[in-house]
């Protein structure tokens, strides 16, 4: 039997829960639901696990041929120069509004893997805390709720050479650092929280991760990127002897608290060594493509057991839908099969997709996220019911359909915290905010 549009619906562990609505106490769900519930199709909104703002003002823009063996590497040197051109206010414009599209696309937490600290020559600001605050600020004016990393960053190679001049702006010592996560620390509020990310392991130092691990305190969130390129992988052999994933579990207390992010590149032994440590993988399905990294072994991951989220880390796409359908879309290429992500016959690819992202939304943002349940964010998002897309639906295909089915935007309302940020597709502020972003876009881009 198909649901008519103006059922409500509530997405739980449990699968669809009919009549039913998120009732709202301090920003958290309440118990019971509303009874009867609200006529719309809720679902929790969906923790994006991995960004760097300042790229979305670099999204298109590196799409033209620089080197006939274009690659990671050298979009990371387009990356550098537009990174060498922010200051907070040009920040706060882009990180808004990369946290507006955000928000209407469904997305309701962000962690901010953020490394962007210093003045472009590497001195600090007057506040040296200028840059965060700035992302805190977009935060706060957005309305979603931050999961922000500041970043360790101290070499610029496995070798230890020292930052390039465009790495300069992202470097700390140590001490300089647990003062900007101690600072940052104290700012933590409802919808803020601070954990830390270290940038990688050619820019950490094993005896700084060690020392850093040491002095910070034991419950926060840990993002590190790993393993994403062969050439990190065979850099990381040559040097440490270990290839990345292998050397960060036996020498980093690696458990629930940690994200790896991408970890691209694994063995079988690293893909069971993953899983059972319970760390997250965060995965970022566009930008890998986009990049060229290579395709993550979702189904012997799946199969060991392992949590996993997205991130739309360089925002060349901003959706959970589209970084949902290419983890999918990736491994049946690949396998030259269907439906990877199922569990098992009869399973919807959907649900499994979006049961497995929230699922580690909670321990990977250090927030009460990915489920609505008593007690937990009062985050959640309503789907467009009008849509033809879910013409004749029953419950059971909904979340195929949302993910599976064209490009509009099927996202009609967003709340965080119990508080409506998007209204039928568009967020309150929308207009202010792509303006102030267009011109600062225009002097980040101009010569
Ligand atoms: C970053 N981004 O830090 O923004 C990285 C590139 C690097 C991705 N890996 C720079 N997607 O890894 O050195
Ligand atoms: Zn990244």
């Amino acid at each position: 039997m198909h649901i008519p549009s103006d059922a409500s619906l509530m997405w739980t562990r449990a699968g669809w829960r009919r009549d039913a609505a998120p009732a709202v106490e301090d920003g958290c769900v309440a118990a019971p639901p509303a009874a009867g519930g609200n006529g719309g199709w809720v679902l929790p909104g969906i923790p994006n696990l991995h960004s760097h703002a300042f790229q979305r003002a670099m999204a298109g823009l590196a799409e033209r041929q620089t080197h006939p063996q274009d690659s990671f590497w050298t979009w990371r040197e387009a990356m550098y120069r537009i990174a060498a051109r922010f200051d907070p206010d040009s920040l706060y414009a882009v990180a808004a509004q990369l946290y507006v599209e955000m928000l209407e696309a469904g997305f309701t937490t962000v962690c901010e893997f953020h490394y962007l600290h210093h003045a472009p020559d590497g001195s600090a600001y007057a506040d040296p805390a200028a840059m965060s605050q700035a992302l805190v600020a977009a935060a706060r004016d957005t309305g979603i709720r931050l999961t922000l990393l500041p970043v360790l960053y101290m070499t610029g190679g496995f070798d230890r050479r020292p930052l390039s001049a465009r790495q300069r702006r992202f470097g700390h010592d140590l001490e300089g650092f647990l003062r900007l996560f101690g600072t940052l620390r104290a700012q933590e509020d409802a919808t803020l929280r601070v954990g830390v990310a270290f940038h990688s392991l050619r820019a950490v130092p094993a005896e700084a991760l060690s020392a850093a691990l040491a002095a910070l305190p034991a419950d926060i969130p840990l993002h590190i990127h790993i393993a994403e390129q062969v050439g990190e992988v065979q850099d990381c052999l040559a040097v440490r002897n270990a290839r990345p994933v292998e050397w960060l579990l036996a020498n980093a207390p690696v458990d629930a608290g940690w994200t790896l992010v991408h970890a691209t590149h694994l063995t079988a032994d690293e893909v069971a060594g993953i899983a059972r440590s319970g760390a997250t993988v965060a995965l970022c399905p566009t930008t890998e493509a986009n990049l060229g990294d290579g395709l993550f072994p979702l189904r012997d991951y799946l199969a060991a057991g392992g949590r996993w989220g997205v991130g739309s880390d360089s925002h060349i796409s901003v959706s959970p839908v589209e970084e949902l359908r290419w983890l999918e879309y990736g491994q049946r290429l690949q396998a030259r099969r269907r439906n990877m992500a199922a569990g098992g016959e009869g399973d919807s690819v959907g649900e499994a997709l979006l049961r497995g992202t929230l699922a580690s939304g909670a321990q990977a943002t250090g927030q009460p996220v990915g489920e609505l349940a008593p007690g937990m964010a009062a985050d959640w998002i309503v789907l467009d019911t009008a849509s033809p897309v879910f013409a004749g639906a029953r419950e059971q295909d909904v979340v195929d359909r949302w993910l599976f089915s064209g490009n509009r935007p099927l996202v009609r309302d967003v709340y965080v915290a119990g508080e409506q940020v998007v209204s039928d597709g568009r967020h309150r502020d929308r207009e202010a905010i792509a303006a102030r972003y267009r011109v600062a876009v225009e002097r980040l881009l101009a010569d």
